[in-house]
């Protein structure tokens, strides 16, 4: 309950003035940034998106044993549990500091929970001391003003917990802000979606996917929350000019909206960490001839204000394609977990050398001078979009009624489109699929197909070919290092 006091009154100052703040959060990023990346797979692949619940979970159940042991430590030796309380403020201190975005008010929780802790510890173990001193006093008066302490920490604990949970200040001012917003109309709106784009087949994801579905991965613990009037972007390094801009600068420019289909690089094959979202924003390349690269350069390390890096090609910044400072994201301002004020959106690059969610700087400089934050951890300093093709009807282990199986799905191929998508049977030939128009060549494409099947088990698979004629590959690869290859593969079973 002293662990506890502790932390929630600090947690609660955070959660009141910038979540950015928390002790907790930054303690649960340095452990994030530290484990070995085996560690870090295993628990996703255990707990999937749950992995940042788990690991608080955990955090939690670990300085639950600790602030135990201090209990019983301080009960047999005065000051004992007290140290390590103190060394629990030490290690907050630690985790704070190695944080990007590390302020004084941020250094001053930890210590503050830690003494307040180590106050209510104190108090708790002379009380709970009172009710088994021996002698003729009665235990009584002592018992019962123990467990009026302890229950009144109880109480406060749990009160001020549950409203860290789910009262954010610091997060209700920045949606405010954000929900008041009125972002500009693009001078060069998205080119509208094609008649038949949509196939309409039931089970196959949406063609364009609405906020609320879209995937969300990132290293944060708590969603970073900036507000927008504070944001800059700064550019730095190899440039001939550093320049900052201010959201409200941004906005004035000439913003351009498209449709573009970003991708996660550890999506499996036949995976969900892929959406499709209409972007609104400045091309990046823009804001780039601003600055002015200088020759040397090669690539661009974009920065969030948590510190996460992505490595971007300089030459996919710049060449024609429509790589955007995004501020709109379906029609409206981005999600806080999307990268609210402003985020990169790169066309046929995977989303951790790309997609820099609350984003705060662009340095051009040289993969051989820098490293981002996935490539020390086995992961490729580079990340092009392998093209892919999933089925999303029938599902996996289906049992259907015989005859005519309508099978549907979705392809990509980001940047260079998708010319060709077929099916095989039992690894018999392979059978062309109706490939519906793409918005563009940025986003996928939905397919569909019409086969036969015999009564009994069936597996069917998908192959998709680009536009410049390169076939997906068959071999079967994993996520690691630059993205997962082989055909999406399913049982049927269909009945009798
Ligand atoms: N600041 C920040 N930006 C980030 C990441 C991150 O961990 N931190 N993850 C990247 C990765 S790995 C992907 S796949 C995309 C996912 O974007 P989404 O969560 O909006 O779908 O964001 C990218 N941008
Ligand atoms: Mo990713």
């Amino acid at each position: 309950m002293a662990a506890g006091t502790g932390l929630v009154a600090s947690e609660l100052i955070a959660g009141f003035v910038s979540p950015s703040l928390s002790t907790m959060t930054a303690l649960g990023g340095a452990v994030i940034d530290a484990v070995p990346p085996g560690v870090k797979d295993w628990a996703v692949s255990l707990f999937g998106t749950a992995d940042k619940l788990a690991l608080l979970a955990g955090m939690a159940l670990g300085i639950a044993i600790f602030a135990a042991a201090a209990g019983v430590l301080e009960l047999r030796r005065r000051f004992a549990g007290a140290a390590v309380f103190a060394v629990f403020g030490v290690v907050g201190l630690a985790a704070v500091l190695t944080r990007a975005q590390v302020t004084a008010a941020a250094v001053v929780l930890p210590l503050l929970a830690a003494g307040i802790g180590t106050a209510v510890l104190l108090k708790l173990v002379r009380g709970l001391a009172a009710t088994y001193r021996g002698g003729d006093t009665d235990p009584g008066p002592a018992r019962r003003s123990f467990f009026q302490l302890l229950g009144g920490t109880s109480a406060g604990v749990l009160v001020g917990g549950a409203v860290v949970t789910v009262w954010r200040g610091g997060a209700a001012g920045v949606n405010e802000v954000r929900r008041t917003l009125r972002l500009p109309a693009p001078q060069s709106p998205a080119p509208p979606i094609p008649a038949g784009a949509d196939i309409r087949l039931a089970g196959v994801a949406p063609l364009v996917t609405p906020n609320p579905d879209f995937y969300r991965i990132d290293t944060a613990l708590s969603v970073p929350v900036l507000d927008s009037r504070e944001w800059r972007l700064k550019v730095t390094g190899l440039v001939e000019r550093e320049v900052e801009v201010s959201f409200e600068d941004l906005l004035a420019k000439p913003f351009i909206e498209r449709h573009v289909t970003i991708a996660c690089v550890s999506n499996e094959v036949g995976g969900d960490l892929i959406g499709n979202a209409r972007w609104l924003g400045w091309p990046v390349r823009e804001l780039l001839a601003m600055a002015g690269p200088k020759p040397d350069a090669d690539m661009v390390l974009s920065r969030s204000s948590d510190g996460f890096t992505a490595s971007t090609p300089l030459e996919v910044l710049t060449d024609r394609r429509d790589a955007l400072l995004a501020v709109g994201m379906n029609g409206e301002p981005l999600p806080l977990e999307h990268g609210f004020p402003v985020r990169m959106i790169v066309p046929g690059l995977y989303g951790y050398v790309s997609a820099t969610k609350w984003l705060t700087e662009l340095k051009v400089t040289r993969f051989a001078d820098d490293v981002a934050y996935w490539t020390p951890r086995g992961w490729s300093e580079r990340g092009p979009i392998k093209i892919s093709s999933r089925i999303d009807v029938p599902r996996n282990g289906a049992f259907i009624q015989p005859g005519t199986v309508v099978f549907g799905g979705v392809a990509w191929a980001q940047h260079t489109g998708i010319g060709k998508i077929e099916l095989r049977v039992d690894r018999g030939d392979w059978q062309p699929a109706r490939l519906a128009p793409g918005i563009s060549v940025d986003t996928w494409y939905q397919w569909q197909l019409g086969i036969d099947l015999q009564p009994g088990q069936h597996e069917v698979q998908v192959r998709a070919t680009d536009l410049q004629g390169t076939e997906q590959t068959e071999e079967q690869r994993s996520v690691a290092p630059d993205g997962a290859t082989g055909f999406h593969t399913i049982r049927v079973d269909v009945k009798t």
